[in-house]
């Protein structure tokens, strides 16, 4: 579906942000963090940004713990840890904070590039990381909050249309509403039934998150309920920025993390 127009995009956006990550849904790419605001890491002091060593920004990602990231299963696929820096505590992504390298990566067994279910996975960090007033790990919700939730989304996703060539420096949020992934599915927006009950989707009309947000928060009431994973454009009507479902993934999340400790 789309694949040729898919593959094309990806190639532009590649090259411009340094991945190559291939999502076959991600057929457009317009904005950055959508209609977002610049914000500050104190405000999100879980977020991270998830690098190839050099420094080009890849995807977000979620600080969990002393020493793991969560971020999305197609932002690891096809690497090394050794391939990977961590960028912590820093409201730019391309300095300040700490940068740790990454030393090992682990995606869901069942992650499935084509139909984008299970779409998360986990960094263990080379070193251990104690919070500061910057860096903060994240709770995991439990329970998917009910549509109409607000939550925000935060990312250093490129801030311009198709063909500029900056990501923001500065990280970006923006505000979406929770639509369940039975109501995402439904006649009342776009997808059908390509929306997955591993999958959130969250929306508001001219805003969401865009290419480069991939891996990073969704949170609500102080808690990870989603992860970015793909979307038809970004903003776009009546397409969803899609998540995958924090409260359905928890246990693997949790059970990884703790073999990843061995
Ligand atoms: C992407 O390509 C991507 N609008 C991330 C999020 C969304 C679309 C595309 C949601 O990484």
């Amino acid at each position: 579906m789309h694949r040729v127009v898919a593959l094309l995009v990806c190639l532009v956006v590649g090259a411009r942000a340094g991945t190559v990550s291939v999502a076959p849904n991600r057929y457009e790419r317009e904005g950055r963090i959508v209609g977002g605001e610049d914000t500050t890491i104190r405000a999100h002091p879980y977020q991270v940004s998830l690098q190839k060593k050099g420094g080009s920004h890849m995807c977000g990602g979620s600080l969990i713990s002393h020493n793991i990231v969560v971020t999305a299963a197609h932002c690891l696929q096809g690497y090394k840890a050794s391939t990977f820096w961590v960028r912590l505590g820093s409201t730019l992504y391309n300095e300040g904070g700490v940068r740790i390298a990454a030393e090992k990566i682990i995606y869901h067994e069942k992650y499935d590039h084509q139909t984008m279910q299970f779409d998360v996975g986990l960094i263990k960090l080379t070193e251990s990381v104690l919070e500061t007033e910057d860096i903060r790990y994240i709770e995991l919700a439990r329970t998917t909050p009910e549509t109409g939730t607000p939550a925000v989304v935060t990312g250093w996703g490129s801030k311009c249309h198709l063909w500029c060539m900056s990501l923001p420096k500065v990280l970006q949020a923006v505000t979406v509403y929770i639509v369940d992934w039975m109501k995402c599915a439904s006649d009342a927006y776009k997808y059908g039934d390509i929306v997955k009950d591993t999958m959130v989707c969250a929306y508001e009309k001219k805003k969401d998150a865009c290419q480069g947000d991939s891996g990073g928060p969704l949170v609500a009431n102080d808690q990870l309920v989603g992860i970015v994973s793909w979307g038809y454009g970004c903003a776009s009507d009546l397409m969803p920025g899609v998540y995958a479902d924090v409260p359905t993934l928890r246990d693997w999340i949790i059970e990884t993390s703790k073999a990843l400790q061995n």
